[in-house]
């Protein structure tokens, strides 16, 4: 690879469904290469056809498993598949991940594949900056489908929700987690929800219990609005998985048929937009600092010559005007 990267052949490499430039665009996003600003123009023509899926829930219920299953089935019917493994607690790319990576070994030969962990820990704002991005690489390679499997742990469940154009809930017998998913609000925000682990006890207790719970929180019958579908599932043997993919299209069709599909991205690129505003502001208040327009206004505070909101308005004026 030379030195002097050339942008554009790499999104036309990647384009053409090479892994190598796919990896190395995710990878410059990942690392906030220098470039990145050139990427993400190369890349913006090529965006906005993929159906990005967001899959959470809690630790061990079955995400990684479900991930590689819907893989086959969808490589089955011959789209091509991104697969984002995102660890919001882990700093480190693929370590935490490397069971997942087992788990996809099956993928890793098939050229219609892309599976990338991220580590998004130590970004600045998390998820919300990194994956986006890699999420445009993904689609701009033609990825038909695109899985985004994060670990659920609160915050997190929510933001990979605000990514994804259909948001997959798994939940399994016996852990609790009906209960742990209303705490997390993530009802509302399942589009599809999956009870995986089928084969053990609970499964259809849980069913039930899921079932008396979206009951309570469905007071009004909208017939327009979209009613998350229950989808059974053994993930670990495939059996469901058919199921999963036809709620899947439905969904896809619904969003499209409602004007919620461009609801969502829209509210999806403010989010983006105000991530990387946000990033800017903090990289230009970080510069002020050593041009000594922070240390001034801190000395005048300190001083009683100022108090910390006229000083911080100050500090956005001249963030804005510089
Ligand atoms: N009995 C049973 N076990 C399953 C099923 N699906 C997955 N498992 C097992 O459950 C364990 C956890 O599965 P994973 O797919 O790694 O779960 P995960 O949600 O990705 O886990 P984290 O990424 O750690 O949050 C593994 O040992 C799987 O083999 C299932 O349908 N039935
Ligand atoms: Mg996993």
């Amino acid at each position: 690879m030379p030195r002097q990267l050339d942008v554009t052949s790499l999104v036309t490499r990647a384009r053409d469904g090479d892994a190598r430039a796919v990896a190395r665009l995710i990878s410059m996003v990942e690392d906030a290469s220098p470039l990145l600003g050139e990427v993400a123009a190369a890349l913006a023509p090529h965006t906005g056809h993929a159906q990005v899926v967001g899959l959470t829930g809690s630790p061990g219920v079955g995400k990684s498993t479900s991930t590689s299953a819907l893989v086959g089935a969808l490589r089955e019917q011959g789209k091509r598949v991104g697969v984002l493994a995102v660890d919001p607690s882990s700093p480190f790319s693929g370590g935490a991940l490397l069971g997942d990576r087992v788990r996809m070994q099956e993928h890793a030969t098939d050229s219609g594949v892309f599976i990338r962990s991220m580590a998004t820990r130590g970004h600045l704002g998390g998820l919300s900056w990194a994956t986006p991005q890699a999420i445009r690489v993904l689609d701009a390679a033609r990825c038909d489908v695109i899985l985004v499997e994060t670990v659920g742990v609160g915050q997190s469940e929510i933001e990979v929700v605000s990514l994804a154009d259909t948001t997959l809930v798994l939940l399994a017998p016996g852990m609790g987690d009906g209960i742990q998913a209303a705490k997390a609000g993530i009802l509302e925000v399942a589009d599809v929800f999956v009870v995986n682990k089928a084969d053990r006890d609970g499964a259809d207790q849980t069913v039930r219990d899921l079932r008396y719970m979206l009951s309570l929180g469905r007071r009004e019958r909208d017939e327009t609005k979209w009613k998350a579908p229950i989808v059974k599932t053994v993930a670990s043997r495939g059996e469901g998985i058919g199921d999963v993919i036809a709620a899947l299209d439905k969904h896809r069709d619904w969003m499209n048929r409602s004007g919620e599909r461009d609801r969502r991205r829209q509210l999806r690129a403010e989010a983006e937009i105000e991530a990387i505003a946000l990033e800017k502001v903090r990289a230009r208040i970080g510069d002020l600092r050593g041009g000594g327009t922070l240390p001034e206004l801190a000395k005048r505070v300190v001083a009683g010559e100022l108090d910390p909101y006229v000083a911080a308005e100050d500090l956005v004026d001249t963030v804005s005007a510089s």
